[in-house]
């Protein structure tokens, strides 16, 4: 069980922010929660998809809400909205890859110092209220002279698409409770408790600004509240639950995000924090009926690779694709998120230039923030460096190592910068930026994990030579002279890889499911599951008839891989999880374990249909079973529809 943090999680190794070394791999598994009892009501969403929706069958739509009245989600519930790898809902998030924080509240009023009455200062941003122990009559006193009159969205927005960023996110709502817009909900919120034009919102405005130019808006939102009374004790906590969805409400249905920043769900005190994990579920179920849409990161649940659609290393890029979840990492320009003036330690541009790309070659996100100062205005040295980037990923075709690019699978990743791989567009490429250009003489090498070859290379933005030499293990880059570009060179290799067998024609495994956690009698039901792709959580189950708790899952048939390679399979699953292919068992992990990644290689034939049987088990609490494959050449995604068979 996990004891109570003061502060938020962190991932087990940080990346120095400055630096391009390679970090371990983020963990974000297994985390064992208390669970306390409440109620829930949950509205299950599960649209279509394109991608292959699983086979159970879709329970109606509930009207949406935190109403007690409405029953919760029960038995024959998957939560799994789609395969977030794959589905057009997450298309968008996949390619964009560049998005701007914003982080903007009542505390940017303090920028960042806050005198107190005996005239010592105490310093801190976005967390000044609790660092600097600010009295609460003293924090809304200053934030009734909040006038951000120089908030400009237009400018904003510009400065995002400057700087080639897709998508803002902006702090709708931070811990001190503060809302950004004009909610109906309290009065602790920018139009009714500032010294600001009554007649603005700058949510509004931002929207219409980004609508304009194509770029995605999220809100940002906190679920630890600072301010509300009711939010610390749990017998009043429902009370503030109430008024947290009506916020959400607002937000979603007055300005149509298209994605939502969870923060503050974890376990710490002052103010304690009651949030649950039953409580993530219940949220994520209604936000997903409010919007099927919505894009949702992991916070608001518990930060599991079962919640939400993606995980969030934050000030840290984790050193290889996650497994089992798309991520984004967000981090800041200087060492706050939140305006702070003393603070001028800025990141230089060429670093933050190599955290995107480091980022894109492992199939990631990167959010990087602003902090606007007291007036709303984006702090010069901000937008320099969002002008650098841009200009980088601007000249000579540069950004195609970033947008639509992933993870490059087929080689190593080098020590002497990244390779991404983007198969949209012109063709099939890998993007190798050379941060550390070789001395004179001296080859850059490509270790390859798979075959493939290379029928051409180019330095984007110079017209100096690349020497394309195949050797043992790989292929060498010799480059002369000196590096065209300070931050980075980019190199584009086209490539081409062995052709993949033709999709398949499956529809999916033989599921028989038992009414008991251990496989056991005659199954209570069998039927088709057209993927292996479950989040049933505490309140659902395999089907209406199946208990939420103590029931398991034999699926058996055949897979059909479509590439000659090393297949890696990965599986999510809570409670337990055993997977053979082709007879052999690759996973077996039968302890009861909370939401847990597992994974195991085999190398496979093009075409060839081979045996598979996976087996899942769930005593009680949450139930999780996904079946994801990837090869070097075939990115991670849950084991598609086509490539099952029955038998
Ligand atoms: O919104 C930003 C942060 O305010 C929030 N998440 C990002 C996106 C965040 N919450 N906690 N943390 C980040 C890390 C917390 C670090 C802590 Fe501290 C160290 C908490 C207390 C000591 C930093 C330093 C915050 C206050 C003092």
């Amino acid at each position: 069980m996990r004891t109570k943090p003061t502060r938020p999680p962190r991932h087990r190794s940080v990346r120095g922010a400055r630096g391009f070394a390679p970090l371990l791999a983020t963990a974000l598994l297994a985390v064992a929660l208390p669970v306390i009892a409440l109620p829930t009501a949950a509205a299950s969403a599960r649209p279509a998809s394109p991608a292959g929706p699983p086979a159970s069958p879709a329970p109606p739509a509930r009207p949406a809400g935190p109403d007690r009245q409405q029953p919760a989600a029960g038995p024959g519930t998957n939560f799994a909205v789609d395969d977030p790898f794959t589905s057009d809902r997450t298309s968008w998030w996949r390619q964009d890859r560049f998005g701007m924080f914003i982080h903007f509240g009542a505390y940017s009023n303090l920028e960042g110092e806050y005198r107190r009455p005996d005239g010592t200062v105490c310093r801190d941003a976005e967390w000044i209220k609790r660092q600097c122990s600010i009295p609460m009559s003293a924090y809304e006193k200053q934030a009734s002279t909040f006038d951000p009159a120089g908030f400009d969205a237009k400018a904003i927005v510009k400065a995002a698409k400057d700087a080639g960023q897709r998508y803002i996110v902006i702090t709708a709502k931070h811990h001190e409770g503060y809302a950004m817009w004009p909610t109906k909900v309290n009065t602790w919120n920018l139009r009714d408790h500032s010294a600001f034009d009554k007649r603005r919102d700058i949510l509004r405005e931002l929207k219409t600004a980004a609508d304009r130019a194509g770029i995605k808006l999220g809100f940002y939102y906190s679920i630890w509240d600072w301010h509300d009374p009711d939010f610390a004790d749990p017998a009043t906590f429902p009370k503030y639950r109430e008024r947290m969805y009506a916020q959400l409400r607002e937000l979603v249905k007055g300005y149509a995000p298209a994605l939502l920043w969870f923060d503050g769900e974890w376990d710490t005190d002052n103010p304690h924090n009651p949030w649950t994990a039953r409580d993530g579920e219940a949220l994520e179920s209604y936000l997903r009926g409010l919007d099927p849409k919505l894009i949702i990161n992991n916070r608001v649940g518990k930060r599991r690779v079962t919640d939400g659609d993606y995980g969030t290393p934050e000030q840290e890029i984790p050193a290889a694709p996650v497994d089992g979840q798309l991520w984004e990492s967000c981090m800041t320009l200087n060492g706050h998120w939140g305006f702070a003036a003393y603070d001028q330690d800025w990141k230089s541009s060429a670093a933050i230039t190599r955290n995107l790309l480091a980022t894109a070659s492992r199939s990631g996100n990167y959010l990087l923030n602003v902090g606007p100062d007291k007036h709303g205005r984006v702090p010069q040295p901000s937008l320099d460096r969002l002008h650098d980037v841009g200009q980088w990923l601007r000249t000579a075709g540069q950004g195609r190592a970033v947008y639509g690019a992933g993870y490059a699978g087929l080689v190593e990743e080098p020590s002497w910068g990244a390779v991404s791989r983007s198969r949209s567009g012109a063709g099939d490429k890998l993007y190798a930026t050379v941060t550390d250009w070789p001395a004179a003489g001296k080859p850059l090498h490509l270790a390859a994990r798979a075959p493939f070859r290379v029928m051409g290379a180019r330095m984007l933005g110079s017209s100096q030579p690349v020497k394309v030499t195949a050797v043992k293990g790989g292929y060498d880059l010799k480059l002369s002279g000196k590096p065209p570009n300070p931050t980075a060179t980019v190199i584009e290799l086209t490539v081409r890889t062995p052709r993949p067998a033709p999709r398949g024609h499956g529809s999916g495994l033989r599921a028989d499911i038992f009414a008991n956690d251990t496989l056991s009698g005659p199954p209570a039901l069998t039927r088709i599951d057209r993927t292996i792709n479950y989040a049933w959580k505490f309140s659902g189950s395999p089907a209406p008839s199946i208990p939420a708790d103590h029931f398991s899952t034999r699926w058996t048939g055949s897979i059909q891989p479509r590439f000659s390679d090393t297949y890696t399979f990965t599986t999510v699953s809570d409670d337990t999880a055993r997977v053979w292919i082709d007879g052999r068992l690759l996973i077996d992990n039968t302890k009861p374990h909370d939401a847990t990644i597992d994974k195991a290689s085999i190398p496979l034939r093009a075409g060839h249909k081979y045996a598979i049987r996976v087996e899942h088990t769930e005593q009680t609490g949450e139930a999780t079973m996904k079946l994801l494959w990837s090869t070097p050449n075939q990115p991670q995604e849950i084991v598609p529809t086509t490539q099952l068979y029955r038998r």
